[in-house]
């Protein structure tokens, strides 16, 4: 089958693993807002069986895949439009990760740096799910069809290894059965870096909070985090070039330009020549500006959790539609008797 045979469809996820970040927003959500006002069948999921290769707090867990979900709708996706729903409610995940667990092999998945990160010096004991990530992950977007997927930098490597799968599965078994998908990682802050150290992605898991903006956080908390954000005593220079050897500096430009959904050079001609006690608070002005309408309308949405559930059993319903019946297919070729 080639690509063109496969209906245009995008699926991402984000982890209930905490609460959401500007880098999530950033590079993954405010893109996803695009994408489901576009040609596509959009699918965006609270993907919590990943958020558990982790410890979770159980209760915590809840509320966080609710936040997720209201994170989602209040930055612009539209449950009618988009499939909105928690990975836990479709079974099929689980199930085509398994065959996946099948077809990838421990070579690929021990060169998978986000499970060196994440695990550290204490690999051995490391959960064996973290480890088999990416292959639920390749099942997540597989299991649609998908031949789309936003997302940041940090997710190349396992977008890569989707597509090892996907040609192993087809080439094992003789079949044109999955898509080679194509990732989509576009935009001035697909790598949106931690406020302490420049050289770290911002995260939700970051132990400290003052490495990045919470979009929950209120106009005080953004604006005294940017203030203190770590920078060096050089003045903006009026090219994006002269950042090179700047990470930190070059960070508070690139989410300046992608809050204000400017280039970095039109950026660059605005701010050039500036000290950073003259950009920093019009980067907090900028932020508060973009990001306290979300976290309000988050709030007022959290309000109602049984409308969230709602929400998000309507669209496990709508995902298992499409679902079904590729897993089917998928446990026919496999060999499966009563698939
Ligand atoms: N700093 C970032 N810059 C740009 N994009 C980012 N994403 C995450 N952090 C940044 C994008 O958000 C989507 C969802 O990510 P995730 O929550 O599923 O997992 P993650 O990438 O591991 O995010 P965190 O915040 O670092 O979570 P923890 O701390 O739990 O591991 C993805 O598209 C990702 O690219």
């Amino acid at each position: 089958m080639s690509e063109g045979q496969f209906t245009p469809r995008v699926f991402s996820g984000i982890q209930p693993s905490g609460g959401l970040t500007l880098g999530n927003y950033l590079g993954a959500m405010k893109r996803f807002v695009d994408m489901q006002e576009d040609a596509y069948e959009t699918i965006y999921c609270m993907v919590d069986l990943h958020a558990i290769t982790v410890w979770q707090d159980p209760a915590k867990l809840r509320h966080a895949t609710r936040e997720l979900c209201a994170g989602f709708i209040a930055a612009g996706l539209d449950p009618e439009k988009s499939i909105l729903f928690n990975q836990s409610q479709v079974a099929e995940h689980a199930q085509l990760g398994w065959i996946f667990n099948c077809v990838a092999r421990m070579g690929w998945m021990k060169r998978m740096t986000q499970f060196k990160d994440k695990a550290g010096k204490n690999a051995e004991n490391a959960s064996l799910g973290l480890f088999g990530y990416p292959a639920l992950m390749a099942a997540d977007i597989l299991l649609y069809h998908t031949t789309h997927v936003p997302v940041g930098e940090d997710q190349k490597q396992h977008l890569e290894l989707t597509r090892d799968i996907a040609i192993k599965f087809n080439n094992d078994f003789g079949v044109d059965f999955f898509p080679i998908t194509e990732p989509v990682i576009e935009g001035a802050a697909t790598r949106v870096m931690s406020l302490r150290d420049g050289t770290k992605k911002m995260s939700k898991s970051d132990p400290s909070d003052m490495s990045r903006i919470n979009l929950t956080d209120d106009a005080d908390a953004i604006a005294k985090k940017i203030r203190k954000a770590k920078t060096d005593p050089e003045p903006l220079p009026s090219e994006f070039k002269g950042l090179e050897d700047r990470p930190e500096a070059r960070n508070l430009v690139n989410i300046y330009a992608a809050l204000s959904d400017q280039s970095v050079d039109a950026v660059m001609l605005e701010v050039g020549g500036q000290q950073f006690g003259q950009f920093k608070p019009m980067l907090a002005d900028l932020a508060v500006d973009k990001l306290a309408p979300i976290s309000g309308e988050m709030s007022r949405l959290m309000e109602d959790p049984g409308e969230i559930d709602r929400i998000l059993a309507g669209g496990a319903n709508r995902a298992r539609a499409i679902a079904t019946p590729i897993l089917q297919k998928t446990y026919e070729i496999v060999g499966m008797v009563g698939a």
